[in-house]
């Protein structure tokens, strides 16, 4: 798989050469030796930011709209000309989060975010003006907002996600910073609220670095920008920071889990309703705020994805209350089986991108992430891959309620600088904060603790505390990652210690397309030296919609049929395949794909076309798993 892209390199270069400030940022790279991160390290890793469960449940005023933006390659309104960031001096002033207007006539003052074009928000930067489409670096946005703070209430200011730096102002005071794209932070903003007119500064920076998460080298685009809801939230003095109301690891008579409370009450009885389920549970929190959650349930109706039923689910302490679905379901594996509730599955799956073929840009919202699940659904999918990094809250519950089941990643993607401390904390943060959102949506069944890391010590030290962080925070689902494949010779295999740590032997292989062809694919053969569950992420080939070949002629819609179909015969051979995702449900923007016919800056392995259009293979994996669903009806 080495020189997949190698053609694509020259490409690579001027996407560099395009950006804006990128490429001589010194970045935080430094040097560490050549031997896995030690314990010791990781064990003094703090990890931050419990962001509110359930946002949407909660009080809360949306801040998003049009907000003012000024694009900032070169930092200007965050660096003074020594290179000092304005919010470190003294003052703390100086930064174009001041927001200044000039006193008088003779005042200077080099930008405007009055006189400044407006963005809409959510949504990225570079699919809503012409001039950002390849651009990565920092862009200020405002928005002003009218407030009225209540005695004896709290207030979050909360983003569901910024790419990929963050730091945020309220009224020309920082507030704080959060890296990672694809996540939810939120700040405490109580006290700090005006009564009336209040304004929100935010920078965002999408400049990739080494050593971050992702890191430099990804196939998509690169978004920048305020790309999720930002939300005000309102909560009395003490409540409700967080639960988990979820049935026990592998037990279908007992739910499991805790409610957290925050705040100057923190002893309180608490309860936990599900009305029509006949439950209903008093705790009482300890003087942490804590109480843990052991109810047994009698009959339940089992969330699948035949019957995604969800319950009303409520939790009352004090003053405060919150109420939510959940869906009820067990996942194990047992051998090479998938148990979902207790019975064999196979998964039926497509992977997605956070991304609108029809709309350019991020997914703005449940209109767009309905007709992409709907999509997956008319191929009679019961699951999707959400790749590469987390998707947002709303598409979870989209997931929960349509009945997908979903295998949620980080993007903790290729070449990471795995001897960073710093990149695994970032890493390890950005897995709790997508387990902190969604470990309450039936429809997650797999975290994914990254895809095609390639196999070195200090690369597996550092998935292997991947994988305990992310048991530690919830075992209740099944750990996966999209590991790699080996040839030797005509035999195809998974050779990673990784795969020890993981439930699923999941793996991404482009057999047809990056290594042999239709015509000499069929002479390989899988050979999986585990006893687990066989998931293949990833297999696909590019096919632009509409153009027409043979089975032989590459980016034709035959060829990529055939290969769909070539696969299947492969696949079928492997005892234990209990799933399968290929890629992609649809074509997806990437700058590594510049072809000018064929790609135009589009990964063409969609199965769905960039128009809208299903290819010949999107029939082609809907007949397969029309007869995979029949088969696996035997078993229930
Ligand atoms: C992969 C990656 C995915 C790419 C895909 C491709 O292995 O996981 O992100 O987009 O291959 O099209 O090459």
């Amino acid at each position: 798989m080495l020189n997949r892209f190698s053609a694509v390199a020259v490409a690579a270069l001027a996407w560099h050469c395009l950006a804006f400030a990128q490429t001589a940022t010194p970045s935080h790279h430094q040097t560490f030796q050549n031997q896995p991160l030690q314990n010791q390290t990781l064990q003094n890793q703090t990890l931050q930011n419990q962001t509110l469960q359930n946002i949407y449940g909660r009080t809360h005023q949306n801040l998003d709209g049009r907000w003012h933006y000024i694009v900032d390659p070169y930092e200007t309104g965050y660096y003074d000309y020594r290179r000092k960031p304005y919010d470190e001096s003294e003052k703390g002033t100086g930064g174009y989060y001041d927001d200044r207007q000039p006193k008088d006539k003779g005042d200077i003052v080099e930008y405007s975010f009055d006189g400044s074009p407006t963005l809409a928000i959510p949504g990225d930067w570079n699919s809503q003006d012409a001039k950002l489409e390849f651009y990565e670096g920092t862009v200020w946005m405002r928005q002003k907002f009218t407030a009225a703070p209540k005695e004896g209430k709290r207030y979050f200011l909360y983003f569901g996600a910024v790419n990929y730096e963050a730091h945020v102002y309220l009224n020309g005071r920082k507030l704080g910073s959060h890296k990672g794209g694809f996540t939810p932070f939120q700040f405490e903003v109580t006290g700090k609220l005006a009564a009336g007119s209040n304004t929100v500064v935010v920078k965002a920076d999408n400049k990739r670095h080494q050593d971050e998460i992702p890191t430099v080298s990804t196939d998509w685009w690169n978004y920048g920008g305020i790309t999720r809801d930002v939300l005000l939230a309102e909560v009395p003095d003490t409540y409700i920071a967080d639960y988990k109301v979820q049935l026990a690891k592998g037990d279908a008579r007992r739910i499991e889990g805790y409610v957290q409370l925050d705040g100057s009450r923190k002893e309180q009885e608490i309860t936990v309703a599900i009305p029509e389920a006949n439950l209903s549970a008093r705790v009482r929190t300890d003087a942490n705020g804590r109480a843990a959650l052991r109810i047994p349930v009698g009959k339940l109706r089992y969330w699948s994805p035949e019957d995604p039923k969800l319950y009303g689910v409520t939790i009352a302490a004090g003053s405060d209350r919150v109420a939510d679905r959940i869906g009820f379901r067990t996942i194990e594996t047992r051998g090479k089986d998938i148990l979902l509730n207790g019975r064999s599955t196979f998964w039926r799956g497509v992977s997605i991108h956070d991304e609108n073929p029809l709309i350019p840009g991020r997914l703005r919202g449940a209109g767009d992430m309905r007709m992409l699940l709907q999509w997956a659904k008319d191929m009679n999918c019961n699951y999707v891959r959400l790749a590469h990094y987390p998707h947002s809250e709303e598409m979870i519950r989209l997931a929960d309620e349509m009945g997908l089941m979903v295998w949620a990643e980080v993007p903790v993607y290729w070449t990471i600088s795995w001897q960073n401390p710093d990149t695994l904390r970032n890493a390890r943060q950005q897995l709790t904060e997508l387990v902190v959102r969604d470990k309450n949506r039936a429809s997650v069944v797999v975290w994914s603790i990254g895809n095609e890391t390639p196999v070195s010590e200090p690369r597996n030290a550092f998935m292997f505390t991947l994988a305990d962080t992310v048991r530690a925070l919830d075992d209740t689902r099944l750990v996966g990652a999209a590991l790699e494949v080996h040839r030797n010779g005509k035999e195809v295999t998974v050779e990673d210690p990784l795969a020890e740590k993981l439930d699923l032997a999941s793996f991404n292989e482009y057999a047809g397309w990056y290594w042999a062809s239709n015509k000499d694919m069929l002479d390989f053969h899988f050979n999986i030296p585990y006893d687990k569950p066989v998931m293949i992420t990833e297999f696909g080939a590019d096919a632009l919609g509409g153009f027409h070949g043979d089975a032989d002629t590459r980016w034709s819609e035959e060829y990529q049929d055939q290969l769909y179909k070539n696969q299947f015969r492969m696949l079928e051979a492997i005892p234990g395949l209990r799933g399968i995702t290929p890629w992609v449900l649809v074509d997806f923007r990437s700058p590594r794909r510049p072809h000018p016919y064929f790609q135009d800056f589009w990964n063409r392995k969609g199965l769905i076309s960039q128009t809208g259009k299903r290819k010949q293979a999107f029939h082609t994996l809907k007949a397969y798993y029309d007869k995979k669903q029949q088969q696996y009806q035997q078993y229930q």
